[in-house]
């Protein structure tokens, strides 16, 4: 596979596993997990085939190691990033850092000042430790706006937070008190 092979595999395996399983007629288990045998056969049979060491390679060099496999490797999931709302990712909520960051784009930042931020289509908020990450996030909607999120007081008002495997910060929704442009 070349790079350019490797990311169209990769975001198409990332819409089987975060968003639409039935395109590939593929089951996920309350948690996420498909069946790696099943997810390389339903693959194929429509007309998507992947190999097991192509999936390996997908998974292993993935830039933000969006996969995992299970522990014995017959299962794998996506880390985050799910619209799926009967998924349960079983994550424990966890001490986040003193802040974290949301990157947006310009156009959206009257409204969530306003509003707050919201999950979207997703199950939960998307943030990070750092403003590189979050920058790159803004970028992917326009003009990148960096928005700071108090998680210490947000944490002391109750609300929890989860990493994902792949060290991105979740929560359900953020007050638009606790949120200040960089
Ligand atoms: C915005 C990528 C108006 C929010 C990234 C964002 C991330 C509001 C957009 C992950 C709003 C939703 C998630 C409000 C939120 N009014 N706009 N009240 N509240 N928004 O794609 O955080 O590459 O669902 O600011 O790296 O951009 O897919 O969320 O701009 O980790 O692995 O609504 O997706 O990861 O967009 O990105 P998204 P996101 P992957």
């Amino acid at each position: 596979m070349n790079e350019k092979e490797k990311i169209r595999k990769g975001k198409f395996l990332s819409l089987i596993l975060r968003h639409q399983p039935e395109t590939i007629g593929l089951s996920l288990d309350e948690a996420g997990w498909a069946s790696v045998d099943e997810l390389l056969s339903q693959l194929a049979a429509h007309k998507k085939p992947l190999t097991r060491a192509e999936l390996d390679e997908i998974v292993l060099t993935n830039d933000k190691q969006r996969y995992s496999f299970s522990v014995d490797g017959k299962q794998i999931r996506a880390n985050q990033g799910h619209s799926l709302k009967t998924i349960e990712l079983g994550l424990e909520p966890m001490q986040p850092p003193e802040v974290l960051y949301h990157g947006t784009a310009s156009r959206f930042v009257h409204s969530i000042l306003k509003q707050g931020l919201k999950a979207q289509s997703r199950q939960h908020v998307h943030l990070s430790k750092d403003t590189e990450t979050a920058t790159k996030v803004g970028m992917r909607h326009g003009m990148p706006i960096i928005l700071l999120v108090d998680a210490q007081q947000m944490q002391a008002d109750g609300y929890l937070f989860y990493c994902s495997a792949n060290h991105v910060w979740l929560t359900e929704k953020v007050p638009a008190k606790y949120l200040k442009i960089v």
